[in-house]
């Protein structure tokens, strides 16, 4: 908004003389000081859209669609347009939850794969206008960019390229299509500061009624250099999002688990191959600038399925996810699925709210601010670079050294000592990104003594280890590829992780439970009750058979603050579970129920790949689960199977058979029930893999009985 300023005659001709006299002190200054100039810029820099971008570092996504009804992840474009009609919508209810969360904004999912129009597209019938919901009078894109208004966030939007309604889809013609709705979104619905791309093509969809699998080739097929032209020209501040084509504004991470590289460069080339690793770590010498976005879900799935109320993510996980994405020089879009009501499910609010509470708590207080600092060396020895300038609250002051000097310490004295677990520093990436290594020590008993090292810091990096108590620190930058220019340093004093702990069951039948934290006790329960510290404490494997359902809290003795509760179901014994037909003793690590453990079928494998088991007796077999590899290098995932149960390993009954809809970028438990069945043995065949080739892996295998 402009400000109209009304100035009185006297004080313009004030202001004249006093800029006059201005103008002549900084001629005299500058005939005779010759101070060192400010550090040019160094490498690739980010956009003034890219800046503004990454200094939202945290905002929201919500994934609404058709396949909210469904239960589905992937849609397969031909789900019924009469299912949409969500009846308490508030979107209102979203921006206000997603502003409290400390959120700066939202991305919607405007269309997923399946097609659905969120907006009354004039292009097609399959969206919004045609569904029961306000009789076809409904826009949730307009409803949702003006709730973002009204309070105050960014707007974002999420096009997939991929459509598996329309029957052009591969053709020329969609991407006309593809592009016109591109125009209707980034024109009717006022500024958007994100538009969202996705990757994903499993092929197969419904495509028109052809119901048949249809590939195209990402890097030409879109054409995207005109799109990203269209894109600029209706919304010039806007950042692109793209993983599936040719290098955007931002990338992707590899993976949606919710964390970056620890290094973590917002450097890319701007052409050739994108490895895993580039995605993860970026790339030292790239020649663009194109940072990091994690994106996530507050539960495990994309959308809302009522089995995940249960599954909402932790405090401590969500603290978790922060850290390794802004606390990694990325941003964090954090996603929420809407309710078949339209809503964000109360869980989720709740767990959003607490994290943006424990946040706010533990950086609320910047111990450094206003102390005093020093440095080893400050650029031509010039207060506008000194060290001072790293810790006070301006974040467009810095401190730098001498041109060449890539090493160099800054010290800070505090007032008295203080107790702090996490430290935090800003480059001005405005000039480049440049360290590439750092440490941070603190005077203990007059000797100084490492408390963490890091890589590259970036936009943001935030270190975390046991609480210390000192007075002085030291923040010594090791390695950087150009004079380092840090804008700011805090240290801080966070309350302690305390997350729900991990209940894991081997193949003979012994429960661990543990946690990720080092000092917590777990206490727990195996009849159904909500376990507490008077409760039994787990001091060893506990030994079980057959069915049983463990519920256990982690509790840390130093502050007597308890986790929520974890629960974990197990169903029959895996003791005489034996693996048919395959003579390797390590395939067992698909049965010893530690998901870090892996097998993968041998090389020579060809699809389709079988895994037979032995169950040791007849069971009624209603359901199997499947838990993938988590590595990034070939895992092996399988995405379409066959399951068949057999009474004698000869005949066997095919029970089951679909896709793992998603699995590649979002590779948790695969829970499959069917109708019942007598099994003594099992097949989980592979039919495809994530990748089109025989790899197959797994980290585990189990069933379900009735
Ligand atoms: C993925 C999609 O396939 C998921 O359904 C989801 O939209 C996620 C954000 O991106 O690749």
């Amino acid at each position: 908004m402009k400000v109209a300023v009304k100035w009185r005659p006297e004080l313009i001709s004030m202001a004249k003389q006093l800029s006059c006299i201005f103008a002549a002190l900084i001629t005299s200054i500058g005939c005779c000081y010759a101070g060192t100039p400010a550090p040019a810029p160094y490498g690739p820099l980010p956009t003034e859209n890219q800046m503004r971008w990454q200094e939202m570092e945290f905002y929201a996504f919500v994934h609404f669609a058709l396949n909210t009804y469904t239960d589905q992840s992937w849609g397969y474009g031909n789900e019924d347009i009469k299912l949409f009609n969500p009846t308490k919508l508030d979107v209102r209810q979203w921006a206000r939850m997603i502003k409290q969360a400390g959120m700066k904004g939202i991305i919607i999912t405007a269309k997923h794969h399946s097609g659905f129009a969120l907006w009354p597209s004039m292009y097609t019938d399959y969206s919004v206008k045609n569904a029961p919901w306000k009789n076809g009078q409904g826009d949730l894109v307009r409803e949702l960019s003006d709730a973002c208004k009204e309070y105050g966030l960014k707007f974002g939007v999420y096009l997939s390229p991929w459509d598996r309604n329309r029957a052009d889809y591969g053709k020329p013609e969609y991407i006309t299509y593809f592009r016109n709705q591109l125009t209707e979104l980034l024109t009717n619905y006022g500024p958007v500061f994100e538009i969202w791309f996705d990757g994903a093509n499993g092929g197969s969809g419904h495509y028109g009624g052809a119901n048949e699998t249809r590939k195209i080739d990402a890097a030409t097929y879109y054409d995207w250099q005109n799109t990203y032209a269209l894109v600029r020209k209706l919304q010039p501040n806007i950042v692109i999002w793209n993983d599936g084509g040719d290098r955007a504004d931002l990338r992707w991470v590899g993976t949606e688990a919710g964390y970056v590289g620890e290094t973590n460069w917002s450097l890319l080339n701007g052409k050739g191959e994108v490895t895993w690793d580039m995605l993860h770590h970026g790339l030292e010498n790239g020649d663009s600038w194109v940072p990091a976005e994690v994106n996530t879900s507050i539960r495990p799935e994309w959308f809302y399925h009522p089995s995940e109320d249960a599954k909402v993510k932790t405090v401590p996980t969500l603290l978790d996810t922060y850290y390794n994405s802004v606390g990694r020089n990325a941003t964090l879009l954090l996603n929420f699925p809407i309710t078949p009501d339209g809503q964000i499910h109360v869980n989720d609010e709740h767990a959003a709210i607490a994290l943006a509470k424990a946040l706010k708590k533990s950086f609320a207080i910047n111990l450094a601010n206003g102390e005093h600092a020093t440095a080893s060396n400050v650029r031509g020895g010039q207060a506008e670079f000194s060290a001072a300038n790293a810790i006070d609250s301006n974040k467009n002051s810095y401190w730098a050294t001498d041109e060449n000097v890539l090493s160099a310490s800054l010290t800070i004295e505090l007032k008295k000592p203080v107790v702090f677990n996490r430290f935090l520093v800003q480059e001005a990436i405005r000039l480049g990104q440049r360290v590439k290594a750092f440490t941070v020590e603190a005077m203990i008993n007059g000797n100084w003594k490492e408390v963490s090292r890091g890589t590259t810091i970036g936009y943001k990096r935030i270190l975390r280890f046991p609480s210390v108590t000192a007075q002085r620190i030291r923040f010594n930058v090791t390695d950087s590829k150009s004079n380092p220019v840090i804008s700011t340093i805090g240290l801080f004093n966070a309350s302690a992780l305390l997350d729900a702990p991990l209940i894991a069951r081997d193949q003979a039948g012994n429960i661990r439970i543990q946690a990720s934290d080092v000092g917590p006790s777990f206490y727990y329960t195996l009849d159904g009750s909500t376990p507490t510290t008077k409760s039994t404490r787990f001091a060893e494997p506990i030994p079980t058979d057959g069915k049983v359902q463990v519920k256990a809290i982690a509790f840390d003795p130093a502050t007597r603050k308890s986790s929520a509760v974890a629960v974990e179901s197990f169903d029959i014994s895996r003791k005489q579970w034996q693996i048919i037909g395959i003579e390797d003793p390590n395939a067992y690590a698909v049965l010893d129920g530690d998901t870090a453990t892996t097998w993968h079928q041998k090389k020579e494998a060809a699809m389709p790949v079988d895994l037979i088991i032995d169950l040791g007796g007849d069971q009624l077999v209603s359901g199997f689960k499947y838990f993938p590899d988590q590595r990034p290098w070939t895992p092996g995932i399988i995405s379409h199977y066959e399951f068949y149960t057999s009474t004698d390993n000869e005949l066997w009954n095919l029970v089951d058979h679909g896709e793992f809809a998603n699995i590649k970028n979002n590779p948790v438990w695969q829970v499959k029930r069917f109708q019942s069945s007598h099994a003594r043995y099992i097949k989980l065949r592979a039919l495809k893999n994530t990748a089109g080739n025989n790899e197959v892996g797994y980290a585990d295998v189990d069933v379900l009985t009735n």
